[in-house]
């Protein structure tokens, strides 16, 4: 037998989160129908806006090859969903958003993975055994824009574990580790306990990660839960709960933070953390 990987690396990350676009996980919103006419219009838009910082900032034949390697680099270390996701996918969804209702959405990011396992309304997400941080109560209920309880919604949900990494893209946690679908009651309402998600930060030792050194900026981003949340003739939301008062919640790398999405939950007397939020879906 080899010896085992015990630290998660950002090619384990990237390569995963690559495997996994590719796979279609990320397909929740479909591909592109699109038309000759678009691609000139927005293709040709991007070069223009490339070619114009060129001129601009008078950048340099080294830089441009520079620019070049690492642009392989990104690819080759399957870095193209994390960068992209990190630095691009907010303005999407800010557009995204001018036409949707209800509970606001948040970029998707790289690390969801489809067909987790399902659970009742009331649920642990599925942890190790002795599965370090705190422990953390969500509880609320899905209503629909006219404020019906929504029965039979799903969160699918996912989050870091202590350390900060991701199950599905870090060899040392199990598939599945504080991944779920939770389906509501018929009253619409959902508990879920798991532990506080820990700000994430982007792999230092990538090319995104180096771009970032490279650039001075910093590769964090604030403790969130994401969930998908979804339930038959209303439109899925896309979003993440963050903490307020969080390391970064005012500072995110991913510049995918709403106030409205931002919990402060209660600490008991015993040491576990509660909130509450409920979830409002538009009708399809
Ligand atoms: C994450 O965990 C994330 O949520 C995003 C959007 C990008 C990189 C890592
Ligand atoms: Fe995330």
């Amino acid at each position: 037998m080899t010896t085992m990987k015990q630290s998660p690396t950002a090619s384990d990350a990237g390569s995963s989160a690559t495997a996994s676009f590719r796979a279609g996980s990320a397909a929740a919103f479909g591909e592109a129908q699109t038309s000759t006419e678009r691609v000139n219009t927005v293709v040709r838009a991007v070069l223009d806006a490339v070619h114009a910082v060129i001129r601009d900032h008078q950048v340099t034949y080294p830089e441009f090859q520079a620019a070049k390697r690492w642009l392989m680099d990104l690819g080759e270390g399957g870095e193209w969903p994390l960068f992209l996701d990190v630095f691009v996918e907010h303005v999407v969804e800010e557009v995204a958003a001018r036409s949707q209702q209800g509970t606001p959405g948040t970029i998707l990011g790289p690390y969801y993975l489809p067909d987790q396992k399902r659970l009742p309304a009331v649920a642990a997400l599925p942890a190790r055994p002795d599965e370090p941080g705190s422990t953390w109560v969500l509880s609320g209920q899905v209503r629909d824009v006219d404020g019906n309880p929504v029965a039979g919604a799903e969160l699918d949900v996912w989050q870091n574990s202590a350390d900060g990494f991701y199950s599905g893209f870090a060899p040392h946690l199990p598939d599945g580790n504080l991944r779920g679908v939770i389906v509501t009651g018929d009253d619409g309402r959902f508990e879920i306990t798991t532990i506080l998600p820990v700000p994430y930060q982007v792999p230092t030792d990538g090319p995104t990660g180096e771009l970032i050194a490279a650039a001075g900026w910093h590769p964090w981003r604030p403790a969130h839960l994401h969930l998908l949340v979804r339930a038959s003739e209303h439109r899925t939301i896309t979003t993440q709960l963050y903490f307020s008062g969080g390391r970064y919640v005012d500072d995110d790398v991913a510049h995918a933070t709403k106030a409205e999405l931002i919990l402060d939950p209660e600490k008991l007397p015993d040491g576990t953390y509660r909130s509450e939020y409920d979830f409002v879906l538009e009708r399809d």
